[in-house]
């Protein structure tokens, strides 16, 4: 398995995170990343450009993340930028130049700080991502492991929030498909929905996306993920969603597993990125599912049996003493 990560994705380190009305340590470390490294041993990624970022990400949400610290600082803060003020309950959509009318314009929640290194990491793990998809198309390699980090899935087009800046595997997604590597199938496996990669490829009918999460009536992003969005426009039925309650373990989940495995195959893809997050761990600190070691080994079989050339780009996971070996144990299932 060809495994790819660049250490400038190490230099992202928010100190700290508003959790349930308190400050806490920022649960995604760079130590993550460097657990898992330790464990699959990685390859740095190719600079592909800023290209297929634009491709969907908006320039002005892009604009803004590159120079939102750097202006934060230059208001007199300290600190990581954090926004405060939303323009919700339909606000006007007014172009403003204050920082914080930005943070809040470019964030959907206020648990994902920008740090002096946030923009570099976050491109080279789009890079990342995007060095995998190469592997697969230019190297006929069967199964690539993006080590993304930051992660991706819930950054949309125009914002950010849940420790995601860039979405790596819209990217990828998007990349592929005007590549004509499609039809391309995004299977989301996260324990939190994947809302930034849903919206992306809402109304779209050539980039299926499904994901497996915990129920959003009670878990995080709670305002996406329920069973009922299934697409919108020319998009409608390519998005599945299966949420799955707090304290699901393997029977239940690998049924679920199942279900999205047919609607892949249904959708005629060609090629499947997976959207990778280990926090569906039974000790995830902040996660409620109740999944093995073993049990990732048995989720990556299921998902190899599918014989689909499979882009598999790292999400979440934060119980970081065991997210190196629970990672090892799933991309142990894919054997090229
Ligand atoms: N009190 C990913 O796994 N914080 N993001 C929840 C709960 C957001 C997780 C705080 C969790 C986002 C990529
Ligand atoms: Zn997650």
């Amino acid at each position: 398995m060809r495994c790819f990560f660049d250490t400038r994705q190490l230099d992202h380190a928010p100190d700290r995170e508003l959790h349930n009305g308190d400050w806490m340590a920022y649960s995604e470390k760079p130590s993550r990343a460097r657990d898992i490294a330790g464990q699959v041993g990685c390859q740095p990624g190719k600079d592909f450009g800023i290209a297929p970022i634009m491709a969907v990400h908006d320039e002005d949400y892009i604009a803004f993340l590159q120079t939102a610290w750097t202006e934060w600082r230059s208001n007199g803060r300290a600190g990581d930028a954090v926004p405060y003020v939303f323009p919700v309950v339909h606000r006007r959509d007014l172009t403003l130049d204050r920082i914080d009318a930005k943070l809040g314009r470019f964030s959907y929640d206020a648990g994902t700080p920008i740090a002096e290194q946030t923009w570099d990491a976050a491109y080279w793990s789009a890079q990342t991502a995007l060095t995998g998809l190469d592997a697969i198309r230019q190297e006929g390699a069967a199964h690539a492991f993006a080590l993304c980090r930051p992660p991706g899935h819930h950054a949309g087009r125009d914002y950010l929030g849940g420790y995601c800046y860039l979405n790596n595997a819209a990217i990828a997604a998007m990349q592929a498909h005007n590549q004509g590597m499609g039809p391309v199938a995004v299977l989301d496996v996260d324990y939190h929905h994947g809302n930034g990669t849903q919206d992306i490829f809402y109304e779209n009918a050539e980039i299926f996306f499904a994901s497996i999460h915990a129920d959003p009536s009670m878990d995080y992003p709670f305002y996406w993920g329920h069973a009922d969005e299934t697409g919108a426009g020319a998009g409608t039925g390519a998005t599945l969603n299966l949420p799955l309650p707090r304290g699901t373990g393997w029977p239940v989940y690998q049924a679920a597993l199942e279900t999205a495995g047919q609607a892949v195959r249904a959708h005629g893809s060609k090629l499947l990125i997976l959207s990778f997050g280990a926090d569906t761990f039974e000790g995830d600190p902040i996660s409620h599912f109740k999944l093995t070691r073993e049990d990732f080994t048995r989720m990556g079989e299921t998902i190899a049996s599918w014989q689909l050339p499979t882009l598999i780009v790292m999400e979440g996971g934060y119980a970081v003493d065991d997210l190196g070996r629970n990672v090892a144990a799933f991309l142990s299932a894919f054997r090229a």
